[in-house]
């Protein structure tokens, strides 16, 4: 069924890492669209009338008001990229812009699903992991992933995560920095993602964007069993 929402809306959920991307990329380019929460708490990500939008039956989905629809958040993030280009998000420089592209898919396809809470509700229902255990494979894989960002940024950091400029690694990295707390991680090993995170969140593209001033207020704040949402 198609929404009758006939603007620019995104689907998305305050504590997703991955709709809070998007909401970055979209405070950056000062583009307005409706914020239309989907409760993942309430399990609505898996209802026929999300599913229409996302058959994934995950959030972000973008959709254009003239009902054109788009999941994933990166590229959702190169959609509105090339629709509005300024700010770029990313350098013009092929080898600048393959960096940023490699710190983001480190966080978006080799982090982010392994805590995701589908995954997590899996371990708790087959394999009996109870939330000490949960938190502690979300750690895990959060503190790998950091490991190789942190080695890289390295190289690469300047005032933010990749060189002087905000680029696609910063609308990353701080979602996943904010899920990394969330967990319990210590982040003293990890003190150039320690302070691009704090340079970006400074910004207020970056601050509008946090997960608590996108709740709504309806949100339920406690994690329901343990579980990260
Ligand atoms: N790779 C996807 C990941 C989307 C995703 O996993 N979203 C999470 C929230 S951060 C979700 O909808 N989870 C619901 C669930 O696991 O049931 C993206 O970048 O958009």
């Amino acid at each position: 069924m198609q929404d009758p929402l006939p603007e620019p809306c995104l689907f998305g959920y305050w504590r997703s890492s991955a709709a809070y991307r998007v909401r970055i990329a979209l405070n950056l380019k000062r583009i307005t669209a409706r914020q239309v929460s989907v409760q993942l708490q309430l399990g609505e990500q898996t209802s026929d009338e999300h599913r229409a939008r996302n058959p994934a039956g995950l959030v972000p989905v973008w959709r254009d008001a003239d009902g054109f629809t788009l999941a994933q958040s990166l590229a959702i993030i190169d959609y509105l990229d090339e629709i509005y280009p300024n700010p770029p998000l990313l350098p013009n420089e092929p080898r600048q812009k393959a960096i940023c592209r490699e710190i983001a898919y480190t966080i978006a396809c080799d982090i982010h699903p392994l805590g995701n809470l589908r995954v997590l509700e899996k371990l708790a229902a087959d394999y009996g992991a109870g939330a000490g255990a949960r938190a502690a494979w979300n750690r895990h894989w959060i503190g790998t992933g950091f490991c190789a960002i942190e080695a890289r940024l390295a190289a690469i950091a300047g005032r933010h995560a990749a060189g002087d400029q905000i680029t696609l690694a910063d609308i990353c990295l701080v979602p996943q920095v904010y899920n990394a707390r969330r967990a319990g991680l210590d982040l003293a090993p990890y003190p150039r993602i320690a302070a691009a995170d704090a340079a970006a969140r400074a910004l207020s593209a970056f601050a509008q964007a946090a997960p608590e001033a996108a709740a709504t207020g309806a949100e339920t704040f406690a994690s329901p069993g343990g579980l990260p949402k």
